[in-house]
């Protein structure tokens, strides 16, 4: 009865997979998680535009987006691609939560008495915020209190932080206090503070939850913040005493849980990255998007004997860092673009390396939105790029300046001054039949589907 109802429900029959790849897409908030997955969907479906990709697999196939499954929220590719489709398309809406999507590859065997081969494709698509807190699972109240309050007192985070640290200074943390409010006006300094950092493009900020509550807005398990460690004794029911607690059960509740649902099995994980904005705002944004990436990355370099192996147990065979974007840098650049990119996670990439964790690093854009042209400035030609920037109407050409030849290099952040236009996405084809333009969209789709289809 029940096998008859589901033949009835689907518009097709969904044949079963020969394999699955498990894809999680992270980075941190505005990478470009979401333009990405629609633009890869945009991609497979349509197959017109990935010459690279159909070359080396040398396999016709066909791909198809199969129905939600009941557990997770859907990744919605028909209200992305619907603005994106409008006369003034849309970039999507900030996500801020876990989504996921399956896409269904079917390759044409080669003679017509084999089967053909059907490869599932998951993708989930996650705020890298909440990955941050993984290296929270390793640490008590009172160790990641101290770290916590270390980094907020170094010269680039400590003007930001200064309210929240001479707030607690100034009340009782170690008695027991019933002033319910003050706790949360001792939360809401902290997450205020994490907003500025935030605000200011810094993103290592712990629990990342504060920034992204997803489901858990307003709930009371988030009122807590890091406090200095007691010199005395602890008296219970004293705010040190509730928020000790709280982080515990934070720890147990969220993070743990998290991992649980979520991270157990990926084959890949993607880590988009927003180069751009390292270079907008400058050295101590470089240094914090390196913090957080080795924090997210710990996750899956974990020894065997670390702690955190008896909660999951990764088994992530590759990682790949693609810096988004590069409709902002004209083609000529581009290889310096990717130059950079190896330099921010050279270390990152050593470490994965060591783990037997495949590595790979490429830029792309998902979404063109830009075309190369020339243009004279004082006189010289110059590489350009063309869109129309969002506010406006007509097409403008934009000169983004010269990449460094060196990111590590300090003389080159003390004068260095970036500023990328935002451009409007240019609309995607109103048929399946076409996808939208994309730089090396089909490199990146082959270094995913590779020895595996
Ligand atoms: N020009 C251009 N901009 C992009 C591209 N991908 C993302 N963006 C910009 O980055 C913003 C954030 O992208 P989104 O996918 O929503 O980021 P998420 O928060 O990581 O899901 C978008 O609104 C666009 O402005 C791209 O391929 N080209
Ligand atoms: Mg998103």
């Amino acid at each position: 009865m029940l096998s008859f109802i589901k033949d009835i429900e689907l518009p097709f029959k969904i044949p079963i997979p020969d394999k699955t790849i498990k894809i999680a897409v992270t980075g941190l908030s505005r990478s470009g998680k979401t333009v990405f997955l629609t633009s890869f969907l945009n991609q497979l479906i349509a197959n017109d535009k990935l010459p690279y990709l159909n070359e080396k697999l040398k396999q016709p196939f066909v791909a198809r987006l199969l129905p939600p499954d009941s557990v997770y929220v859907r990744f919605d590719y028909y209200s992305k691609l619907k603005a994106f489709r409008l006369k003034e398309p849309k970039w999507p809406k900030a996500t801020k939560s876990v989504s996921k999507t399956t896409l269904q590859l079917e390759f044409k065997s080669e003679y017509a008495f084999l089967k053909n081969k059907i490869v599932n494709i998951e993708l989930i698509d996650y705020p890298g915020e909440w990955l941050l807190d993984l290296s929270m699972l390793e640490q008590d109240f009172e160790q990641w209190s101290e770290y916590m309050i270390s980094l907020a007192k170094e010269d680039k985070r400590y003007s930001y932080a200064r309210e929240w640290l001479d707030f607690a200074d100034s009340i009782e943390l170690y008695k027991k206090n019933e002033n319910e409010f003050q706790q949360e006006q001792l939360h809401d300094h902290y997450s205020e503070y994490l907003k500025r950092l935030h605000y200011h493009g810094f993103s290592f900020v712990q629990p990342g939850r504060f920034l992204e509550p997803g489901d858990m807005r307003d709930d009371p398990l988030l009122v807590f913040a890091p406090l200095p460690a007691p010199k005395g004794e602890v008296e219970e029911g004293s705010i040190y005493d509730i928020f000790k607690r709280k982080y515990e059960l934070y720890i147990q509740e969220v993070v743990n849980r998290l991992y649980l649902e979520h991270f157990e099995s990926f084959d890949t994980q993607i880590i988009l990255i927003d180069l751009l904005k390292t270079l907008e705002y400058g050295y101590g944004v470089f240094e914090d998007m390196h913090l957080s990436f080795k924090n997210i990355l710990k996750s899956f370099t974990y020894g065997s004997n670390n702690f955190l192996t008896r909660f999951f147990n990764p088994e992530i065979n590759q990682v790949i860092f693609a810096a988004t974007k590069a409709d902002h840098i004209p083609i000529s650049q581009h290889a310096q673009y990717k130059k950079l990119v190896e330099e921010m996670i050279w270390d990152l990439k050593r470490e994965l390396d060591v783990k037997h964790i495949d590595t790979e690093v490429t830029i792309f854009a998902a979404v063109k939105s830009t075309r190369d042209v020339k243009a004279k400035i004082d006189g010289k030609e110059v590489d350009c790029i063309r869109g129309i920037v969002e506010g406006e109407k007509e097409f403008s050409t934009h000169f983004p300046g010269v990449l460094p030849k060196n990111y590590m290099d300090k003389e080159f952040w003390d004068n260095s001054s970036y500023h990328f236009t935002k451009f409007k996405p240019i609309s995607f084809p109103l048929r399946d039949l076409n996808a939208v333009e994309h730089i090396r969209m089909d490199k990146l789709i082959y270094s995913i589907l590779k020895d595996r289809v």
